[in-house]
């Protein structure tokens, strides 16, 4: 056995230490494991800290993804590790940014449109704050430590003459087990050794790592998260049960086994629940009163607004409308104050998807990225092949985004005019300003062959919401300079663009033979409940802010303004579809849709699901809980807008649940294709 004295001796010690104990390794799990913390402590949505489990699921699932590093030897896996802690950091704080904007986690599917989260760009750097440079504060700790140990060992260099070895020198020597001095069959030994002890310290990495992590998601699994994996839950409830990384791990696990299995096989037995079910929605809604066909062959224009919330409709702000426009043509128009957005992570594309199809979104991506070429019943191929329409869609902006060259074509339209297809006169925001978007598509509108329909998706409104000054028409007042005051101008700048193509409509002469559908694709981002009790003057419930979140106003306008008046039942953007069938008489009993039809008569029921499984019928609203357990959720009396016992929402939340599951089946397993097979 070697022995050294003083410097050499502490030097050995120093160098067994740090053979033996994976130092690197433990401050690699320590460092993922306090980001993971920060990660937590951004989250907004979660009112809850890391308890106890949480933290032993962190730590464990961060050594599950690293255990394998210690099967290197050293140099290797200082370079594993480094590798491994940027690849992570970076995932986190893409989580981070994404959270800030969606309340959610970035999933497979999302990835996969990573172009477009490139896109967001000036939304991107809006959401980063100083707050994230901890997220690499390790990084600037670890290059102090490396720039002190080499002028450390520079000192020792030039003072270590003669006998004195230089103790990092001697360290090195000795870990690389004294190499010069031991025998051929020593040295051998002594790999033997090493590589023995690399690849215990990996196992016991990996089952030390196996048991924090599985084994308190196991026990939430047996206990208050029972359905976790079987239902759709939305993933910041799985998040909540698994941690990120068990969150990212499940997702991409059920990534791979989606594409490897290809379509999802559904059960003979549940096809006949569905197709039972889709019956009764079809007696439900196909009803032939006096304003079934009432606007036969009419013109249909829907568009379909940005971020455009019902909370500020026929609101002032320093005696100013902020929706003149819109609150003028209310008069002779049919306005919907409760009509919700029904969308989930693929924002734009699901209120799209949803309106047209009559289908739910999925609990994760959108459908018009995962799922272009499945088969949906969708409104512009159906006036396509029933009424002799022509379809065409108009959305100045680049035409892959949310894959809509694909969608689209799929969906049935003769034509998709993207931003390619528009001379960018207005620049404002993302692409073309919205008044002049509405002109140039006007244009076009007043060459088509009738009737038309036409899809519009206006963008002037989207986040981060900032206008060019001459364009900022009002007076926000307390509201200058913050990021609420800049959406009420943009949604301002909007409506009155919306003014300018209502003119243009009359002048074109297509105003009194055409059907205007306006609505709101989904909420603003902007949670921040002070804001909104500012701005309306009163404080405001949980219930409250969830409706504020979720409404978006609905404006239908009939070619001789002879329905008018505000509906107050609830509806949805799945409701479009079957709605507007309705007005122009094409009966919707042959079609696989969800939603209700908004003229079947004020004693046909009324349910309106929202994807994160909230709901109202009207009398009751239900909003979930974030573990997602019925029992945990708020059932809400509207009558008296006060919490009611939790079990008078059980029968609804179970059709709620039904729906949702069922409109995932068909849109995963292609059933609409199948069940037009059988006939
Ligand atoms: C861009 C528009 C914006 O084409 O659809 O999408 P969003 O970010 O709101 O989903
Ligand atoms: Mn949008």
């Amino acid at each position: 056995m070697l022995r050294l004295t003083g410097d050499r001796g502490l030097a050995e010690r120093i160098n067994w230490l740090l053979r033996i104990i994976p130092f690197g390794y433990i401050l690699f799990v320590l460092a993922i494991f306090l980001k993971l913390r920060m990660l937590h402590s951004q989250l907004h949505a979660l009112y809850i800290d890391m308890n106890l489990l949480d933290n032993l699921i962190a730590i464990g699932s961060v050594m599950l993804v690293s255990f394998w590093t210690l099967w290197l030897p050293p140099r290797g896996r200082s370079i594993a590790l480094a590798a491994l802690n940027v690849l992570l950091t970076a995932l986190i704080f893409s989580d981070l940014v994404y959270y800030r904007y969606f309340r959610d986690f970035i999933t497979v599917p999302v990835l996969l449109q990573a172009g477009q989260v490139g896109e967001l760009g000036g939304s991107i750097r809006s959401l980063i704050y100083p707050y994230d440079l901890w997220l690499i504060a390790d990084w600037g700790a670890w290059l102090a430590l490396k720039l002190g140990m080499m002028a450390l060992k520079k000192g020792f260099g030039r003072g270590g003459q003669g006998q004195d070895q230089p103790v990092f020198q001697q360290a090195n020597r000795l870990a690389d087990g004294g190499a010069g001095t031991l025998s051929e069959a020593a040295r051998r030994q002594e790999r033997r050794r090493r590589l023995l002890g690399r690849f215990s310290a990996g196992v016991i990495a990996f089952a030390v790592g196996f048991v924090l992590a599985v084994g308190p998601i196991r026990h939430y699994a047996k206990t208050w998260a029972g359905d976790l994996f079987e239902n759709n839950w939305w993933n910041v409830s799985l998040y909540n049960v698994t941690g990120l990384l068990g969150f990212h791990f499940y997702d991409a696990s059920k990534y791979v086994m989606e594409q490897l299995s290809g379509t999802d096989t559904v059960s003979a037995q549940e096809q006949t629940e569905i197709k039972r079910w889709f019956d009764e929605a079809r007696s439900r809604r196909a009803v032939q009163n006096e304003t079934f066909g009432a606007y036969a062959g009419s013109n249909v224009i829907v568009i379909q607004a940005e971020a455009f919330m019902n909370f500020m409709i026929g609101k002032q702000i320093g005696g100013q409308e902020i929706t003149p426009h819109f609150n003028r043509l209310m008069e002779d128009s049919l306005y919907y104050p409760n009509y919700y957005h029904q969308t989930g992570q693929g924002r734009t594309s699901d209120a799209d998807f949803s309106s047209h199809s009559s289908l739910h979104p999925l609990p994760a991506g959108s459908v018009a990225m995962r799922y272009p070429s499945h088969t949906f019943d969708v409104l512009p191929r159906i006036l396509k092949e029933q009424g002799g329409y022509t379809a065409e869609a108009f959305h100045a902006y680049e035409g892959s985004f949310w894959n809509r060259n694909n969608m689209y074509q799929a969906m049935g339209y003769d034509r998709f005019f993207s931003k390619k297809d528009f001379t960018m006169d207005e620049p404002l925001g993302w692409s073309l300003g919205d008044k002049s978007f509405f002109r140039q598509s006007l244009a076009r509108m007043t060459q088509e062959k009738q009737p038309f329909y036409n899809f519009l998706i206006t963008l002037s409104s989207h986040h981060p919401y900032t206008l060019p000054a001459d364009k900022k028409e009002l007076d926000t007042g307390e509201f200058e300079g913050t990021v609420f005051g800049d959406y009420l101008q943009s949604v301002h700048y909007v409506d009155a663009a919306l003014g300018e193509l209502v003119e243009g409509l009359k002048q074109a002469g297509l105003w009194d033979n055409t059907i205007l559908y306006f609505y709101g694709d989904h909420d603003n981002s902007l949670t921040d409940k002070a804001d909104y009790e500012r701005f309306l003057g009163k404080s405001l419930s949980d219930l409250d802010m969830h409706q504020i979140m979720n409404q978006v106003p609905l404006l239908i306008h009939l070619p001789d303004g002879n329905l008018t008046g505000t509906d107050d039942r609830p509806a949805g953007q799945l409701d479009m579809a079957p709605s507007l069938l309705h007005l122009l008489g094409i009966s919707s009993a042959p079609y696989y849709m969800m939603g209700n039809n908004l003229f079947a008569g004020a004693e046909t029921e009324r349910l309106v699901v929202l994807r994160s499984g909230a709901f109202t019928d009207g009398g009751l609203y239900y909003i979930p809980s974030a573990d997602n357990r019925f029992e945990n959720g708020q059932c809400y009396d509207l009558e008296s807008r006060l919490p009611i016992g939790i079990e008078r929402c059980r029968a609804p939340y179970e059709e709620a649940q039904t729906r949702l599951r069922i409109s995932d089946t068909i849109i995963t397993g292609d059933l609409i294709a199948d069940f037009r097979k059988e006939n």
